[in-house]
């Protein structure tokens, strides 16, 4: 089905001082605005029209080929960040806990571990794109991504995602991405990313 824009859930300087509110009201009422509504209008009149976002990600082998790129890239540049504003709600848990923190530590060793695991695949993603914490068959995997495409995509269940097109950071950290990365961590509310590990069984 369409997918319908709404206004950020919370002020644009709620992330101050990780994200200032200038970068947080261009990247949500300009970009992924402009996402959101370039995958509406490539849907509409197609059978997926009636679809989940979500759904529609997991089978692109399905789009038609006049379609394919344009529901693709707007699709996830929609759902990703969609995520993404989702996981950084102010307020929240600071650090995985309960069964996800137990998972984390299972698969990467630690918390710390796992933080750096990330940042080096955030850094380490060359041009625009994303960083991903996924779970697949009750497995946890660090994965990146180029431009808008989505791990859903490839049969992952995105649980956490950071956006590293420069247009996510650049205002305030110009080409220091890998500080972006680091600071990004005080912003995750981790209750959300729990609730979603639990939505994916
Ligand atoms: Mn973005």
């Amino acid at each position: 089905m369409s997918y319908k824009y709404t206004k950020l859930a919370y002020p644009y300087s709620a992330l101050e001082p990780v994200i200032d509110a200038k970068t947080m009201e261009v990247h949500h009422d300009k970009h992924f605005k402009g996402y959101c509504e370039k995958y509406n209008k490539a849907v509409a009149e197609t059978k997926f029209a009636e679809l989940d976002v979500a759904e529609v990600l997991s089978r692109l082998d399905e789009v038609p080929s006049d379609k394919l790129t344009a529901i693709r890239n707007n699709g996830g540049g929609t759902y990703n960040h969609h995520l993404f504003w989702d996981c950084m709600q102010p307020g929240g848990a600071k650090e995985p806990s309960g069964e996800l923190g137990q998972l984390i530590e299972a698969k990467f060793g630690s918390f710390s571990d796992f933080k750096e695991k990330f940042e080096a695949a955030g850094a380490g993603q060359f041009g625009s794109g994303w960083v991903w914490l996924v779970v697949k068959d009750g497995e946890l995997e660090i994965l990146s991504t180029p431009n808008q495409d989505c791990p859903i995509s490839k049969g992952y269940t995105p649980l956490l995602g950071n956006d590293v097109w420069e247009h996510a950071y650049y205002l305030k950290y110009q080409n220091r991405r890998a500080d972006y990365l680091k600071e990004w961590w005080k912003v995750v509310n981790w209750d959300v990313v729990a609730e979603r590990l639990q939505a994916a069984k």
